[in-house]
């Protein structure tokens, strides 16, 4: 792990403490996560066969975490005024939106034309009311230790969504179930499945693959994972 990632990240994480008493479990929560795994080789190498053509299921911490829509909740906390925890059926009654768009691993394998169904991000985060220092959003996986980062503006981007349909299905436990975070511009591996956490800080942190060496920013094609 970069040295500069977590002091900057704690940084974030410590403004978030000071002024609001809330954000000391959401703080706890993330420094675990991102304290090292030791004596587990993480990685594409644990890829699954995959159920559909040209998808490849990973998994960095098996076995993947199930999902139990009594029980399940998203949190959305961190920099807001009302930090929320919502059901799997308050989720689904948010505004939903569609969208078919291209998926593409760094390790170069893509999926065309994949029908996503979830919230777009404007309409998630709003239920807890960002303050203005909010700039960037965590994504944190009830598989640990995977989380990663966006910044609010790329979360914003109109194609970005937490997905809950994959081609017309609700999405299966390999994919993420019950949600996974879309966004087509950037390489997979920024498009967290199981998403249980959705923290608001003032900046974005290194996640899972980029304490590993690749880019923070995932453009397709414009990031060291092209070619
Ligand atoms: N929690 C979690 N999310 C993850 C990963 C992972 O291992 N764990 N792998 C990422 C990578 S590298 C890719 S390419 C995609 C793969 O999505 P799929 O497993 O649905 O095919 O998920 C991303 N999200
Ligand atoms: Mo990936």
């Amino acid at each position: 792990m970069r040295p500069y990632g977590r002091r900057a990240f704690l940084g974030v994480v410590a403004v978030g403490l000071s002024s609001l008493a809330w954000g000391e479990a959401a703080w706890r929560g993330l420094s675990s996560l991102l304290d090292p795994v030791t004596g587990r080789l993480a990685g594409p190498l644990g890829a699954l066969p995959s159920p559909a053509g040209g998808w490849r299921i990973y998994n960095v911490n098996p076995p993947m975490p199930s999902f139990d829509r009594a029980t399940w909740r998203l949190r959305i906390e961190g920099l807001v005024e009302r930090p929320v925890e919502l059901s799997y059926d308050q989720l689904r009654g948010l505004p939903r939106a569609e969208q078919i768009s291209d998926f593409h691993c760094v390790t170069g394998w893509s999926v065309e034309s994949v029908r996503w169904a979830g919230v777009r991000f404007r309409d998630l985060v709003e239920v807890a009311r960002p303050l203005p220092g909010a700039k960037a959003v965590a994504f944190v996986s009830a598989e640990r230790p995977y989380v990663d980062t966006l910044t609010l503006e790329q979360a914003l981007l109109p194609d970005a969504m937490l997905a809950y349909e994959l081609d017309g299905e609700p999405l299966s436990r390999p994919h993420g179930a019950p949600a996974r975070l879309v966004i087509p511009e950037m390489y997979g591996y920024k498009n967290v499945k199981w998403v249980e956490r959705i923290v608001l800080g003032r900046e974005a942190f290194d996640g899972y693959w980029e304490q590993r060496g690749y880019d923070r920013d995932a453009w397709v094609g414009r990031s060291n994972g092209y070619g």
